[in-house]
């Protein structure tokens, strides 16, 4: 999808909040500073349209993109990179089920991954779990590509796989919002979902 207008739409802070529309929803998710905001913005093409290094708080919130009021990019809360306390990821995976159980428009969720741990965290597999329990079409993109080497982006690639047991038709796309490698390949990928 070639986009020419994106904007910000609102800003949920549980699934009651979201927003009354038909239009279908690409949902980005992943742990707080992966890379989800900056991955929106590389994909629209716009330096600053979702926040990225946004301020604790702000992470929290269900944001809703519109591009060419075709299709919903949905900003999902992280969760954090730190030390993350079992209530927080109640919390969080809370806000996460809750949206993926109301939300029909959901078609494709991105599941976000740093390139650069190649064993991703509980919060990762949990994404993963939900996303193939509940039938979602999804697709793992690792992020901030730019930060290795070619070899070792392709050692991590088949570490993470090994380490999700992912299912074998499932690609991992890398990606650089820094760079914008990867971000086409990405589109195309988006596309073949969508475009049915
Ligand atoms: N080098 C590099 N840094 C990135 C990339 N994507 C995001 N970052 C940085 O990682 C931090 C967190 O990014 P952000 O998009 O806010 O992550 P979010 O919390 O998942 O939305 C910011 O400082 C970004 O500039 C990337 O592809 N390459
Ligand atoms: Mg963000």
């Amino acid at each position: 999808m070639k986009v020419k207008n994106a904007r910000f739409v609102t800003s949920a802070i549980t699934a009651k909040g979201l927003p009354e529309s038909n239009l279908l929803e690409v949902a980005f998710a992943g742990r707080s500073n992966v890379g989800k905001s900056s991955l929106i913005n590389a994909l629209v093409g716009r330096k600053n349209l979702a926040r990225s290094g946004s301020r604790q708080g702000m992470t929290r919130l269900i944001n809703y993109f519109s591009l060419d009021d075709e299709i919903h990019f949905v900003d999902l809360p992280g969760y954090g990179y730190a030390k993350v306390s079992k209530s927080e990821m109640d919390v969080w995976g809370k806000v996460i089920t809750e949206y993926l159980n109301v939300r029909p428009q959901l078609y494709l969720m991105l599941i976000l991954l740093d390139v650069r741990r190649e064993n991703p965290g509980d919060g990762d597999r949990m994404l993963l779990n939900w996303a193939q329990n509940a039938g979602i079409n999804y697709m793992i993109v690792a992020t901030k590509c730019d930060k290795l080497s070619r070899v070792q982006v392709n050692n991590n690639l088949r570490l993470i796989r090994k380490n999700l047991s992912l299912p074998e038709d499932v690609k991992i796309y890398p990606v650089s919002a820094e760079s914008r490698s990867g971000i086409d390949e990405l589109w195309d990928g988006i596309d073949s979902f969508i475009v049915e």
